[in-house]
Order: structure tokens, then C-alpha cells, then sequence
């Protein structure tokens, strides 16, 4: 039917999903669900609060399935990665190398469903970092500042197209529940 073929494919959503290499700018509540402005006045408080602390953004990855998002630990496999090219490749522990071989190590610092995530924003002045807005069963809203490895489009485009593949399933179950 014209239905089908106007779905989205959920078939890269489901299993493990795909994961997308990140650090985490901060997290903020913020008073509303949704708000380019406001994402955008929540970006740079967090990012000047990085700056301000002197500290490196935890190294993350967000990994996207039906679920939801998944805001995964990263860890560094340098030692790995330096045993296969025969020399270490400089003296840096293992999480200060940009080389290093990222992996998400399991812990899922932060999990989130598709159905309280109320709003995405990206970001005006950088190309590289986005944010999102969670809502609580508290009715809480809270911010999620991320900065991606590549352009943010890409997974800001992902988290977008998992929506309608979310929304599509869930038109298809009620349609099929009235026949
Ligand atoms: C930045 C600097 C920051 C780092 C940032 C780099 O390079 O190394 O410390 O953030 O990574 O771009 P530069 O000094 O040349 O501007 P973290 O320490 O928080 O990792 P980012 O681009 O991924 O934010």
C-alpha cells in the first residue's frame, strides 16, 4: 500500500542501532519543553562552564535505536590500537589520545525515550555540536549538550528520521488495531 512505501526504514534502528562518536558539553534544566533560544542560551552557559572549569569533556557515544537515545561511556583502546602499529604512537595516557580507538564500554550514563524527547536543537555558531531537550516524569526539562566527532547533522538527521520511523509504527499498530 501507498503507506508502506511512504514508511521509513526502521531496519537501521533495530539490534545495537548505530552508535555516533561524542563528548558531553553538560546537561541543564531548562524551564520549557521546547525553544530554539533557549537550547541555544543553554549551549553556551554549558559551554562556557567547560571552558571556565579548565576540564576535557567526557568522551561519549550517543547510540540511537527504537528505544530511544543512549548517552554511552566511551573508552579508550590506545594500548590496543599502538600494539597493532608496533610503537606507541606518543606518550599520552590512553584518554588524552585523539587517536585513540574509541568503544562504548557498556555504562549507559544516560537513556532516554523516543517519547520524551521533546525537542532538538542545533547549534548556530558550531557546526559540530547540538542538544536536546528531555522531559521527566517529574516534569522536569533538561538539556543535553553534545558535541558530535563529525558535523552534527548527521545524527541530529538520524535522531529526526527515528522519529518518523517511530511515529510510523505506531500510525501502522492503531490503523491495524481498527481493522
Ligand atoms: C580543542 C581542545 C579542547 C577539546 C576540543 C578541541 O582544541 O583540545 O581541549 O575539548 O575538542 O577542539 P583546540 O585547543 O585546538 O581548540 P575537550 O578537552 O573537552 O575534549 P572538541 O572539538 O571535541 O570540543
Amino acid at each position: 500500500s501507498t503507506v508502506c512505501s511512504e514508511m521509513a526504514d526502521t531496519s537501521r534502528f533495530e539490534g545495537n542501532g548505530l552508535s555516533f562518536k561524542a563528548k558531553l558539553i553538560g546537561v541543564e534544566d531548562v524551564p520549557e519543553a521546547r525553544g530554539d533560544q533557549m537550547c541555544q542560551d543553554a549551549l553556551i552557559k554549558l559551554k562556557n562552564a567547560v571552558r571556565a572549569s579548565g576540564e576535557h569533556k567526557q568522551k561519549i557515544f550517543v547510540n540511537v535505536t527504537l528505544e530511544g537515545l543512549k548517552i554511552v561511556d566511551a573508552i579508550s583502546l590506545a594500548a590496543n590500537q599502538n600494539k597493532k602499529k608496533g610503537e606507541p604512537k606518543n606518550s599520552k595516557p590512553a584518554d588524552e589520545n585523539e587517536d585513540a580507538v574509541q568503544e562504548p564500554n557498556g555504562a549507559v550514563l544516560h537513556s532516554h525515550a523516543v517519547h520524551r524527547i521533546s525537542f532538538i536543537s542545533r547549534d548556530v555558531t558550531d557546526n559540530r555540536a547540538f542538544g536536546y531537550i528531555f522531559g521527566d516524569s517529574d516534569n522536569t526539562h533538561k538539556f543535553f549538550a553534545i558535541k558530535t566527532a563529525a558535523a552534527a547533522e548527521q545524527l541530529v538527521y538520524t535522531i529526526r528520521d527515528l522519529f518518523q520511523a517511530v511515529y510510523d509504527m505506531k500510525k501502522k499498530e492503531m490503523e491495524e488495531a481498527k481493522e
